[in-house]
């Protein structure tokens, strides 16, 4: 049977974790030919993230280096899937679509989907503040590169493990996002899709720091057009 890895980076995510891991339809994906590996990547949470996500059945690996880019790294150098799908832990993506972007990769032979969550966005869902930001890193990324992304920064793709070898990853923090995308979709121009998702109000506490966060996704855009 072929594998899927479900790869979760989690910094002290003790209230979403547990129904983070619940969520994942194993047995609809068995059902379509994929067995399921969940990891869960820890660095460093001071709460009870790493022993909650073991008893919900997740493989934990902990990192001893912080951030976003190096926590999904790590997870990638153990996924054994054919397949990767990542998520937060928070429960903001829609974990039960799984299934259903896996069949859409496999049928349209995608390499890349990536998922955009502003399409039914409601009210509340994300700060003013944040909206603008991600206008902002969506438009500069779409005068730099010529990428029509509605969502640079969404954190829900489903790909094949098998293009990661040729993807120059060197963000080791929440720029992360945007790089992997523009690795993909730029400089190797893998065959890729952006899909509507629902996105939700998010549990627990907020790892982003709003302006600075912002800021450097935003003169990483810079760099990366610059020097690769
Ligand atoms: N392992 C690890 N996970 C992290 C780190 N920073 C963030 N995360 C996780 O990565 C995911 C994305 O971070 P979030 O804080 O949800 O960032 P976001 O989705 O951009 O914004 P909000 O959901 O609005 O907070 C969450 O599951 C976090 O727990 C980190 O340094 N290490
Ligand atoms: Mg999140």
């Amino acid at each position: 049977m072929a594998k899927i890895s479900i790869v979760i980076p989690a910094l002290n995510e003790e209230l979403g974790i547990v129904r983070t891991i619940q969520a994942i339809p194993v047995q609809e994906l068995e059902n379509i030919g994929h067995r399921v590996q969940v990891i869960v990547i820890d660095n460093g949470s001071n709460d009870r993230t790493s022993e909650l996500a073991r008893s919900a059945g997740a493989e934990v690996i902990l990192e001893p280096i912080r951030g976003y880019g190096k926590a999904y790294k790590k997870g990638f150098s153990i996924a054994k899937g054919d397949i990767i799908v990542t998520v937060d832990a928070d429960l903001t993506y829609p974990i039960e679509d799984i299934p259903k972007l896996v069949i859409l990769l496999e049928q349209e032979k995608l390499d890349f989907i990536t998922t955009n969550r502003f399409a039914y966005m409601k009210d509340g869902v994300m700060s003013q503040r944040n909206r603008f930001g991600n206008n902002v890193l969506n438009l500069t990324t779409r005068l730099l590169f010529n990428i029509s992304l509605k969502d640079t920064q969404s954190g829900m793709w489903i790909f094949r493990k098998s293009i990661l070898d040729s993807l120059l990853l060197r963000s080791n923090g929440m720029p992360f996002s945007e790089e992997l995308k523009l690795e993909i979709c730029y400089y190797n121009r893998y065959c890729w899709k952006e899909v509507p998702i629902e996105y939700r109000v998010r549990v627990g506490e907020i790892k982003l720091r709003g302006w600075r966060d912002g800021l450097e996704n935003l003169f990483y855009l810079v760099r990366k057009r610059i020097i690769r």
